[in-house]
C-alpha cells in the first residue's frame, strides 16, 4: 500500500472508531435496525482502503444493530467495490489495491454470510443450482453472494468455484440432476465462455431439463439472449427472483408434458 494511502487509511480508521463510539454513547437512542449513512460510507471506505479489520468490525456492528445483512452488503460494502473498480479503470488504483479491497470484502462477507444463510434454514428446498465462474476468470465475490442469497432462499447450491470449463458445469449438473446452472463472468474476454457453458450443456443432452442463468458486471440481458441462456440478473437479489421464475417455468413445462 502506498504511504499516502496508508496515511489516509489511518485517519479514516479513527473516524470509523469514533462513529462506533458514538453509537455506544447514544446506546438505545438509535432504533434497532437503523444504520446512519455515515456507517454505510465507512463500510464503502473500508473496501476502498482495503482494510479487512475495519470491514469486519463494521459488519459485526451491522449484525449487532439488527441491520439486514443484505443492506449492509448492497448499500455499504458493494458500493466500495464498484468505486474501487472505477478508480482502477481510471488508473488511480492498481492491482494490489484491488486485491486488498477483495480481502476486505471477504472479511465483511465472513461475518455477513452466516447471517444471510440463517434466513434459509427453515425453508422448503426450492431447487438445485450449480454455480461457477467461467474459464479464465477468477472473480468470485459476486458469484459467492449470488450463491449465499440463493441458499438463504431455499435453493441447494453447489459452487464449482472459479475458472470453470463448460464440461465441468455440465458434468456436475448431470451428477446432481440440477435444475439451474448459474454462470458468472466479470471480464469482457471471459463472458464469451458463458456461451461455451451453454454449448456444453446442450452437448451433454441436458438442455431440456437444465435452465441456464448468467450474470456478472459486463453481462446484459441481450447477451444472455444471444448465447441462448434462459435469463440474466443484474445482482444477487434479482438472481433469486430469476431462479424462482425459472423453477416456475420448469414446473409449468413438466405439467404440460408429463413423462
Ligand atoms: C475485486 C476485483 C478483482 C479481484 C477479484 C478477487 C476475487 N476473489 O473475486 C482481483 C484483484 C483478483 C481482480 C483481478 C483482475 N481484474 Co478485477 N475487478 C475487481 C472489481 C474491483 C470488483 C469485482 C467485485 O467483486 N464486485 C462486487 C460484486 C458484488 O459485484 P459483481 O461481481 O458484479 O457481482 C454482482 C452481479 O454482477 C451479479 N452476478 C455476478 N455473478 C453472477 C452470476 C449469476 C448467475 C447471476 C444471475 C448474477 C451474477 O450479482 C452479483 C452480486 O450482486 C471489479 C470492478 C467492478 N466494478 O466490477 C474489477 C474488474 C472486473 N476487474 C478487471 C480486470 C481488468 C481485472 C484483471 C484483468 C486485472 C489484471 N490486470 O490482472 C484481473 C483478471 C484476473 C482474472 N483472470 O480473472 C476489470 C474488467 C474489465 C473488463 N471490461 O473486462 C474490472 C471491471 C475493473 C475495471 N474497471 O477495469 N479483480
Amino acid at each position: 500500500m502506498s504511504a499516502r494511502r496508508e496515511w489516509k487509511c489511518a485517519i479514516r480508521h479513527c473516524f470509523v472508531i469514533s462513529i462506533t463510539d458514538w453509537r455506544h454513547a447514544l446506546g438505545s437512542a438509535w432504533p434497532r435496525g437503523f444504520m446512519p449513512d455515515a456507517t454505510f460510507s465507512a463500510m464503502r471506505q473500508s473496501i476502498i482502503d482495503g482494510a479487512p479489520d475495519t470491514a469486519s468490525g463494521l459488519a459485526q456492528q451491522a449484525v449487532s444493530s439488527g441491520i439486514a445483512p443484505i443492506d449492509a452488503i448492497n448499500q455499504g460494502f458493494v458500493v466500495g467495490m464498484h468505486d474501487m473498480g472505477d478508480q482502477f479503470a481510471r488508473g488511480q488504483m492498481y492491482l494490489p489495491d484491488m486485491m486488498a479491497s477483495a480481502e476486505a470484502m471477504r472479511a465483511a462477507m465472513a461475518v455477513l454470510d452466516p447471517e444471510l444463510k440463517k434466513l434459509g434454514t427453515e425453508r422448503p428446498m426450492a431447487g438445485v443450482v450449480v454455480l461457477g465462474t467461467t474459464k479464465g476468470d477468477i472473480h468470485e465475490i459476486g458469484k459467492i453472494l449470488v450463491g449465499t442469497l440463493l441458499t438463504a432462499h431455499g435453493f441447494r447450491v453447489h459452487d464449482l468455484g472459479v475458472d470453470v470449463a463448460g464440461k465441468k458445469f455440465a458434468a456436475k449438473a448431470q451428477e446432481l440432476q440440477a435444475d439451474i446452472v448459474g454462470v458468472s463472468a466479470l471480464l469482457t474476454t471471459t463472458m464469451r465462455n458463458q456461451k461455451s457453458v451453454v454449448e456444453a450443456i446442450e452437448k451433454a443432452g441436458l438442455r431440456p431439463q437444465v435452465k441456464i442463468m448468467v450474470g456478472g458486471a459486463p453481462v446484459t440481458r441481450r447477451w444472455a439472449e444471444e448465447i441462448g441462456a434462459d435469463g440474466y440478473a443484474k445482482d444477487a437479489m434479482s438472481a433469486v427472483d430469476l431462479a424462482r421464475q425459472l423453477m416456475e417455468q420448469k414446473t409449468r413445462a413438466a405439467v404440460a408434458e408429463p413423462v
